[in-house]
């Protein structure tokens, strides 16, 4: 199968500032991925109870668009809520905020993402403790998924969001160490562009762990009005026979539609190149 494009859509007011391109309105944005062409829409929810899933399942079917993954930042933003919490009671009702996302993106077959939900050390926690509570969770919440059938999605980030997983290496080992095979890799080339010596390289070494792409420019902007050379990248995923979606998780730049249609534009030019 052939890489898929997807857009993302908030629906987390305190998110408003942050990397999604549509926002609050499930139903115009499905509306607006159809018509321009993407294949996916990726949800950023307030909660998994928040998320009409009727109205999603309606427009997911009348639209002829599928459900790329699910986010669950939300547990961070609006509950402060993360996996690697000093206490135990905070990591459980963190994991369970992400379960119960599980069970909603499931229902589609989509998978769930862990971002900003990993946490990091801190005073209360080292960094060993920190790494010993993401993989107990990692390994939990993968046998959850796989009911669903579809993987969890860890994405390392940046430096400035987390201290636990910074490169697809770092990530790759830290898939390496769990009894499951059911967690992929998220590659979100803005944390990407921040931390890794080399993309492609980072890719390649990443190869089948890569289970979903973040497309987006180095400034965080759609891809195509930043600095990122995608030509090394787009090659790099044909080789590792990438076949997930590439999905914009781009700041709203200089607006959703404009921000929607520049990734599209761009999409189509690398990954739709007469071979
Ligand atoms: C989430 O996908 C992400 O990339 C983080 O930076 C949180 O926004
Ligand atoms: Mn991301």
């Amino acid at each position: 199968m052939a890489i898929r494009a997807s857009v993302t859509v908030s629906l987390v007011p305190e998110a408003r500032g942050g990397p999604f391109v549509f926002w609050d309105d499930l139903t115009s944005a499905c509306q607006k991925a159809s018509a321009l062409g993407f294949d996916g829409i990726e949800v950023f929810p307030t909660a998994p109870e928040d998320l009409d899933i009727t109205l999603l399942d309606k427009l997911l079917k009348d639209l002829g668009l599928t459900l790329a993954a699910v986010g669950t930042g939300a547990g961070w933003l609006r509950r402060r809520l993360h996996l690697c919490l000093p206490s135990l009671a905070a990591r459980i009702e963190a994991r369970d905020f992400i379960r119960s996302t599980i069970d909603v993106a499931g229902a589609f077959g989509a998978p769930v993402i862990i971002g900003s939900m990993q946490g990091r050390s801190g005073e209360d926690v080292d960094l060993i403790s920190a790494r010993g509570h993401l993989a107990d969770a990692l390994e939990d919440l993968a046998g959850h998924a796989a009911g669903y059938g579809a993987p969890l999605l860890y994405e390392p980030l940046n430096r400035y969001e987390t201290n636990l997983v910074n490169t697809v290496e770092q990530g790759v080992a830290l898939l390496d160490s769990l009894s499951t095979a059911n967690v992929m890799l998220l590659a979100d080339l803005f944390h990407m562009n921040i931390e890794e010596q080399s993309i492609p390289a980072a890719l390649r070494a990443g190869k089948s762990k890569i289970g979903h792409l973040h497309f987006v420019d180095s400034n965080r902007r759609p891809a195509g009005l930043g600095h990122i050379d995608y030509g090394p990248i787009v090659s790099a995923l044909e080789e590792i026979g990438y076949d997930g979606f590439a999905s914009a998780e781009a700041l709203p730049y200089p607006d959703p539609d404009s921000a929607a249609a520049t990734t599209l534009a761009s999409f189509r030019r690398l990954f739709r190149r007469p071979k």
